[in-house]
């Protein structure tokens, strides 16, 4: 596979120092520009004050890059013509040498490439609602299953039929950690009513698992539940009117296929007239936080004697 890997990622990963990546299509397709450049940027740099290496990852002129250029960034979030790429979609993109905003499928593909173990992101993909008769289910839940890549996310929004998502996850033998939670968080919110199996209350707590899958040979990722916080969390009653709103939207519209999760995010935005959208960047700016820290811990365990 075509992929250029910035040289500081690089040096990095050779000296067991922290890289976090990030994912682009959240700039392309996930927010408004310019909030969408301004947040990748500040993203970057909160893992950066951390003491970690951030690489956000995309494709361009069919070339998979792990750690663009602010320019790069700015390309992405501007240029309004930008695919959103899966993992179905990189063939094409690189034997037309296209540029391609990555999902969470494959930034985890990419990263798992480069070497990186933690990337974090909004939310995953997940199992929609409706899905029995659609069939509509993210690849990402597959390549959860299947990529040796941690995912720290804010759960997964009310879009998705929540409870089908965990229980896809737990058929293909993902582990799902609520980080300081008991609950799956809801992205906007920090409940879903839905318990988890698993809690950690540590970055290190998590890192020691993240390490025993790798250790064992249990291919997969892990997928690393951390809730809103709490003064950036919207009212729950209002988003789940939003969303419903939106979802008979596209359905109104006839809207599926890869153009429904971008859709949906932007119909929840107008409607909650930008909160929406103000929660969605905390977020990511607390998994960073979050992310960083354990991709930290995965060092400092990796130094450790056996
Ligand atoms: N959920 C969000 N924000 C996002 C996405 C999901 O809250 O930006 C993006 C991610 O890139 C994710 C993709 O991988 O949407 C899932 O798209 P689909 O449902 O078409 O697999
Ligand atoms: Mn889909």
């Amino acid at each position: 596979m075509n992929i250029r890997i910035n040289p500081e990622v690089v040096e990095a990963l050779a000296n067991n120092k922290p890289v976090v990546t990030l994912e682009s299509t959240i700039i392309s397709h996930g927010m408004p520009y310019p909030q969408n450049v301004q947040t990748a940027l500040h993203v970057e740099e909160i893992i950066r004050a951390n003491g970690v290496v951030p690489a956000t990852v995309g494709i361009i002129d069919g070339v998979g890059v792990v750690g663009m250029t602010a320019d790069e960034i700015e390309e992405f979030g501007k240029r309004g013509d930008i695919m959103k790429v899966s993992r179905r979609d990189l063939p094409i993109v690189f034997a037309r040498k296209l540029w391609g905003a990555t999902t969470v499928t494959p930034t985890m593909i990419l990263s798992a490439m480069a070497g990186v173990e933690v990337f974090v992101t909004g939310g995953i993909g997940g199992v929609h609602r409706g899905a029995p008769t659609s069939f509509d289910i993210s690849a990402d839940m597959q390549e959860l299953a299947n990529t040796n890549v941690t995912v720290v996310c804010a759960g997964a929004k009310a879009i998705l039929d929540l409870n089908l998502t965990l229980e896809y996850l737990e058929t293909f033998g993902v582990p799902v950690l609520g980080y300081q939670t008991d609950e799956l968080p809801a992205f906007y919110t920090r409940y879903s009513g839905i318990k988890l199996d698993y809690r950690v209350d540590s970055p290190k707590e998590a890192a020691e698992i993240i390490k025993a899958k790798r250790d064992n040979d249990l291919k997969g990722g892990v997928l690393i539940a951390n809730p809103i916080p709490e003064a950036d969390s919207l009212d729950p009653k209002i988003m789940n009117e939003a969303i419903d709103k939106a979802l008979a939207l596209a359905d109104k519209e006839g809207i599926k296929g890869k153009k429904i999760t971008p859709y949906l995010l932007a119909k929840i935005a107008e409607i909650t007239d930008a909160e929406s959208l103000e929660s969605n960047i905390k977020l990511v700016y607390n998994n960073a936080l979050v992310g960083s820290e354990i991709a930290k811990e995965l060092c400092a365990l990796n130094n450790k004697k056996q």
